[in-house]
């Protein structure tokens, strides 16, 4: 540790401020990485960080002055990505695979194996490195298209988060943009009779509808809607726990395998809460995972967490209440400019 203070003074400047010391396993990132592993993560204003002593009489080499953009940049990366909820080590292998595409810098040198990896760019490419970096360690996956009958796709997720609206959307492109023989199916847990927010997208596309209260009916309204290109299955459910909602949904998609359920998580939900929605809804044969209401967040640190931790593929994200205009296919590059802090 002694040692790893005084590498980072000389490279920094005993103004260097000590934000975090550990002990690591295996190599860190925006830090020393002392011979015993330990990871000492400092910060320092642009000027401190010249060397401490002596004070370079002659100009500094170029190379070395993009090393320190880089490497701010990267710190900025970095603290970006904490600040967007971004879980730390999580954030560290986006950083250090980002990374992996400036072999020349400093930083990279401590990573030996980075280096065969030989291209420089500019600073402002940082993010496109990100991008490449996401698509690392997320999945991206359109539906597929099944041999024969209907594409069916179901939603779930906890109340509220926009499940109706997002297969409002997706109808709305499918039977409109597409003109593909489109049909809806919900399933109402509690026969509650709330379907009339989707009924009304049923009326309005002119696709009919299957309102479905028992696992055993779900065969029969699929068969209903066998002629059908593409088929969307809306979930509905009054339970405050998500647990006894699962629970209450797993016989319906036991009678339909062929169905692709995506997993809604809200941009807007706390990790622990978006965690927990994950977890429970696992327990289902989940295939993908749409992030919503992108417009209502200023942090995507949670929802690239559980994308990282589930592995499930990203589907769709949404964007705003407005159908069927506020839904995008996700991409890396998005993500990337997501947890970057760029408007969405
Ligand atoms: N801002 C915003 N609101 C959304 C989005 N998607 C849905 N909503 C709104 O969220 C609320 C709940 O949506 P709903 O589809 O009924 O959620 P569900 O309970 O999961 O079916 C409604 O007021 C929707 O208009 C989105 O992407 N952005
Ligand atoms: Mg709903």
């Amino acid at each position: 540790m002694t040692e790893a203070l005084a590498m980072v003074r000389g490279a920094m400047g005993p103004q260097a401020l000590i934000i975090q010391t550990r002990k690591i396993k295996q190599g860190g990132i925006l830090g020393m990485l002392g011979s015993e592993a330990v990871e000492v993560v400092a910060g320092a204003d642009e000027p401190n960080l010249k060397p401490a002593s002596p004070a370079p009489q002659t100009e500094t080499p170029q190379h070395q002055i993009a090393d320190r953009q880089q490497h701010s940049t990267f710190k900025q990366i970095y603290d970006l990505l904490l600040e967007q909820g971004v879980l730390p080590e999580l954030a560290r292998s986006l950083v250090e695979e980002a990374l992996c595409k400036y072999p020349s810098s400093a930083f990279a040198q401590n990573f030996p194996n980075f280096a065969d990896r030989l291209y420089s760019i500019a600073g402002d490419e940082a993010i496109g490195a990100l991008g490449k970096a996401v698509a690392k360690f997320a999945c991206f996956e359109k539906s597929s298209k099944p041999a024969s009958g209907p594409k069916v796709i179901g939603l779930v997720g906890p109340t509220g988060v926009g499940k109706t609206t997002t297969i409002a959307k997706l109808a709305t492109i499918a039977a409109m943009r597409h003109k593909l023989p489109t049909g809806l199916i919900t399933i109402d847990t509690y026969r509650i009779g709330a379907i009339d927010q989707l009924r009304t997208y049923s009326e309005m596309l002119g696709t009919p509808i299957e309102v479905v209260n028992r696992p055993e009916q779900m065969k029969h309204a699929i068969e209903h809607l066998s002629d059908r290109a593409v088929v969307f299955v809306d979930t509905i459910g009054r339970s405050p726990k998500d647990r006894d909602r699962v629970g209450e949904l797993k016989p319906f998609f036991q009678q339909t395998p062929e169905a692709e359920l995506h997993l809604v998580v809200s941009c807007t939900s706390k990790y622990g809460d978006a965690a927990l929605a994950a977890k429970s809804f696992s327990a289902l044969p989940l295939k993908r995972l749409i992030f919503s209401k992108v417009d209502e967040s200023s942090s995507f640190g949670s929802v690239y967490n559980i994308a990282v931790n589930t592995r499930l593929p990203l589907s769709y994200l949404t964007t705003g209440q407005e159908v069927p205009d506020d839904i995008e296919v996700t991409t890396p590059a998005r993500v990337a400019q997501l947890l970057a802090g760029a408007a969405a």
